[in-house]
């Protein structure tokens, strides 16, 4: 088969099996400007965008792409060689693989070469949206104190130059202050981040900021600005060599496609400054209230992710599929899930929570999707306050249980201390606080509650003493035996 190398030009000649963009994208605008553009982005709103177009032919509702960070150079460089062109690479558990262009995406900026450009992009009228993907540990969100960690050597910069900013809370103050000065009416900030009340929280981290700067540009934000909360579904692993080979024998060569499931799930509250795109035309669901969903999803998904993700890595399984296809993970999982997560939930309209677990089984072992354990375990100091810590805190306030969840605290320990699986396997443990928790990992040895001391992490967890009374006994086996499985296995026999 021919090969051909994907940009505007090619797109008329790929393989017949691929499916293209049917829009005029020269046509279109930036609508939508985006900041952090991994493949969750590109296999979630872009993807949602991308049908939009194609069925309704509406021009206002591009996307121009912004990185913040050097390390966004790469995705920048690979994107703007195929004319922003990607393919998303759907994988359906029956081994089923479908090819899809996405052409939503028409620009991208990279402010850390342009800040100045990257603030006209956003203040420029045709912008109606600013969303987000900058990770849980983007917010500059401080656990000890629930408040924006102004502290923080980022933000300082940016208060000390506010048209030279580093930091997204910088950009949007840069960009609304222009404007508001333009007499531009304000844009929607759109948070697509695994957080509970993702616009909430973006709101009061971006106000915190501004208030330093500028009092009454806060109030102007305060009172123009939408934050919708949502919560934003769809696992997709990192893009490996072999995805862009088995790509390549398929007929196209893409520098960095997007591999993704085939399930998605965006509901969205519909809460827009300045207009929206018709979404609800392509799956997502707008209700007046997320909370009920994002904690759910939060809580089930990416915690249930978080469980296997230490418990497997230390264990010596590489994938989310793996864990799963072993019968002790899985039903450590679902126990996880049934006794400790599911009772502190709301209700949720139209969902059966027993289905949505079912369900989340079956995408997890989804045997295509190689969903590896190191993106999993990837900053988990930022994802386990709100995917797990949460569930204790509220399990300890009800008198629940807290055996499940409190393992994999101290397998997080026992894993930021060796480094290393049980076999002697070294684990690729990506953190920003990586140092910090190997330390203090490391002096659990003689004091045992050390790595709960991490008040940025834990918060005030290592002053319950029904927490640290489980905790303590669970490390101290797990050091003396260096199995995980006998430890999940003696638990589970337990209830
Ligand atoms: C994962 C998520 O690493 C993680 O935190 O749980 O990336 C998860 O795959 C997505 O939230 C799925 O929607």
């Amino acid at each position: 088969m021919t090969n051909v190398p994907l940009n505007q030009q090619t797109l008329s000649s790929l393989p017949d099996a691929i499916a293209l963009p049917n829009y005029d994208r020269a046509q279109l605008k930036a609508g939508i400007v985006h900041i952090g553009v991994g493949g969750f982005h590109r296999s979630h709103e872009a993807f949602y965008t991308d049908q939009l177009l194609n069925q309704s032919q509406t021009l206002d509702w591009g996307i121009c792409g912004i990185g913040l960070r050097e390390a966004d150079r790469q995705i920048a460089t690979a994107l703007a060689q195929q004319d922003y062109l990607y393919t998303l690479i759907e994988k359906h558990s029956n081994g089923e693989v479908k090819h899809r262009v996405i052409g939503a995406i028409i620009d991208f900026i990279l402010a850390i070469d342009d800040a100045p450009a990257a603030i006209d992009k956003m203040a420029h009228e045709d912008t109606k949206i600013v969303s987000l993907t900058i990770t849980e540990g983007g917010y500059y969100f401080n656990l000890a104190s629930n408040e924006f960690d102004l502290s923080h050597p980022d933000v300082q910069h940016d208060l000390n130059n506010p048209n030279a900013p580093k930091m997204v809370f910088g950009f949007l103050t840069a960009a609304l202050r222009k404007r508001r000065s333009a007499g531009l009416p304000a844009f929607t900030i759109q948070s697509c981040d695994n957080i509970q009340h993702n616009g909430d929280m973006t709101k009061k981290m971006l106000l915190a900021f501004v208030q330093q700067q500028d009092a009454d540009l806060a109030d102007w934000i305060e009172q123009e600005v939408k934050f919708p909360n949502a919560m934003v579904d769809r696992i997709t692993p990192v893009t490996t060599r072999e995805d862009i080979d088995e790509l390549s024998n398929a007929g196209v060569t893409d520098a960095w496609p997007v591999v993704c499931e085939s399930f998605h799930q965006w509901v969205i509250e519909d809460e827009f400054s300045n207009g929206r795109p018709a979404w609800e035309h392509t799956g997502a669901h707008f209700v007046s209230d997320v909370t009920p969903y994002e904690t759910m999803k939060i809580r089930l998904l990416n915690a249930g992710h978080s469980v296997l993700g230490l418990l497997g890595s230390i264990h010596g399984h590489q994938t989310i599929d793996g864990c799963v296809a072993d019968p002790l993970f899985a039903s450590y999982l679902r126990r996880f899930m049934d006794i400790e997560a599911t009772p502190v939930l709301d209700p949720v309209e139209g969902i059966d929570l027993e289905d949505y677990k079912d369900t989340l089984i079956q995408r997890f072992s989804n045997p295509n999707v190689k969903d590896h354990l190191s993106r999993i375990c990837l900053e988990s100091s930022s994802k386990l306050p709100k995917f797990l810590i949460s569930t204790i805190n509220e399990n300890l306030a009800n008198g629940g249980s807290i055996r499940y969840a409190t393992l994999v605290i101290a397998a997080w320990c026992y894993y930021s201390d060796k480094g290393t699986d049980q076999t002697g396997q070294v684990l690729d443990i990506i953190d920003e606080m990586k140092e910090e928790l190997h330390q203090a990992a490391t002096n659990s040895k003689t004091d045992p509650l050390a790595f709960l001391k991490l008040h940025d992490v834990f918060g005030d967890l290592v002053k319950e003493s029904s927490f640290t009374a489980e905790y303590k006994e669970m490390l101290e086996t797990l050091y003396q035996t260096s199995n995980i499985a006998t430890q999940m296995q003696s638990l589970m026999a337990e209830h």
